[in-house]
């Protein structure tokens, strides 16, 4: 039995046995996964996603009766994103939510940033709880510390729909689903790509994300785990939190570079820290994309540009989109539908040989 399931532009037929999602997409869109990107998938790049309503690898279905809301058009959705909108990842993913919101006919959206300090996000999920909220999708900052927002929900019967990182609350108490990327994949794919620039031989710096983050344990442990499996030439010469920012990326590579001349290689677990890299990279007096190799993950414009010209060698997609999947996931809640704890989404992968045909993924 085969059900069908449109998400904003993508075909998605379900096959019951329930591990993955076959996605006819439109061409040009990305059918997801380890390959090469696909064509450009537009501004809203659509997602392929592993959903299993059976349990399994996705986790077992939450069985959480939806409150009686009739629909999203008479819904108060609140939104929760966790940094600043100076990345190209909040930036997009916020306009995702908000774009989405206003195609499905949400009643009011209300939009916080707590500019990564997790007591503000806390606080914002109580605001927009007092100010009538009955549905929460959160962008959380750390994997802990949202205790008092899962709470203070749980208390008004709130469902909560997690995007883009995980937590280590109860997953059917806490939350209904998470819905994001497989980090500790992208870091495999990262350490794949170093490699074939490198040809497997390499002194590598890593950038690390925010100590605390899910993301940046998972996407560490993915790409060390990779290079002692796979590559036992490409050793971790450095490795240093530079907490997502793109002047931190810039001022660690200096330090780095200094106290590490053999450097050939860096791996950034995201784009902005890369960037910020490359510039120091240069005011080394050296290339980047050549003398010192660069790997890193996200999928902005700025990243995949420096890649078409040779600048990087590689960069994995992470993608921010989760609008139509996230209130498409909220709406089959709505109806009664089973919802995996966990809907992980496919992201691209951009090479020095597709990086120009899919810029216009790229956010
Ligand atoms: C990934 C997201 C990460 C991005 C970074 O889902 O949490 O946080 O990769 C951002 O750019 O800071």
């Amino acid at each position: 039995m085969v059900r069908t399931l449109r998400i904003k532009g993508l075909l998605l037929v379900l096959v019951l046995s329930g591990l993955l999602v076959a996605a006819c997409a439109p061409p040009g869109s990305n059918t997801g996964g380890g390959g090469d990107a696909g064509g450009g998938g537009g501004e809203q790049a659509e997602q392929v996603v592993e959903k299993n309503k059976s349990g399994g690898g996705q986790g077992p279905v939450c069985d959480v009766k939806p409150p009686d809301i009739s629909g999203l058009g008479q819904a108060v959705v609140g939104f929760s994103q966790s940094e600043e909108e100076t990345n190209p990842f909040r930036i997009a993913e916020t306009q995702s939510i908000r774009d989405e919101a206003k195609n499905v006919g949400v009643e009011k959206l209300i939009v916080t940033n707590a500019a990564s300090q997790i007591n503000k996000q806390n606080s914002d999920i109580q605001d927009m709880l007092a100010q009538g909220a009955e549905i929460l999708i959160v962008a959380p900052l750390n994997a802990d510390g949202l205790e008092p927002a899962f709470q203070a929900a749980a208390d008004e019967n709130v469902p909560v729909f997690l995007i883009d990182r995980e937590v280590t609350a109860k997953p059917c108490e806490n939350y209904i689903t998470f819905m994001g990327s497989n980090f500790v994949r992208q870091g495999k794919q990262a350490a794949d790509l170093l490699a074939e620039a490198t040809n497997e031989k390499a002194q590598v710096a890593i950038l690390e994300g925010t100590p605390g983050a899910s993301v940046s344990a998972d996407r560490q442990s993915g790409f060390v785990d990779q290079l002692k499996a796979e590559y036992p030439d490409m050793k971790v010469a450095a490795s240093q939190t530079a907490n997502f920012v793109r002047t931190e990326g810039q001022t660690v590579m200096e330090q780095l570079l200094q106290s590490n001349p053999d450097i050939n290689a860096v791996y950034a677990h995201n784009d902005e820290m890369a960037l910020g890299a490359i510039q120091a990279i240069r005011d080394a007096g050296k290339t980047p994309g050549k003398d010192i190799k660069v790997v890193s993950i996200d999928g902005t414009k700025g990243a995949v540009q420096a890649l078409a010209q040779g600048q990087m060698n590689g960069v994995v997609e992470s993608n921010p989109r989760f609008g139509p999947l996230a209130f498409q996931t909220i709406e089959e809640f709505l109806s009664g539908e089973p919802i995996p704890q966990n809907i992980i989404i496919q992201d691209r992968i951009y090479t020095p040989q597709n990086a120009e045909e899919n810029l216009g993924a790229a956010y």
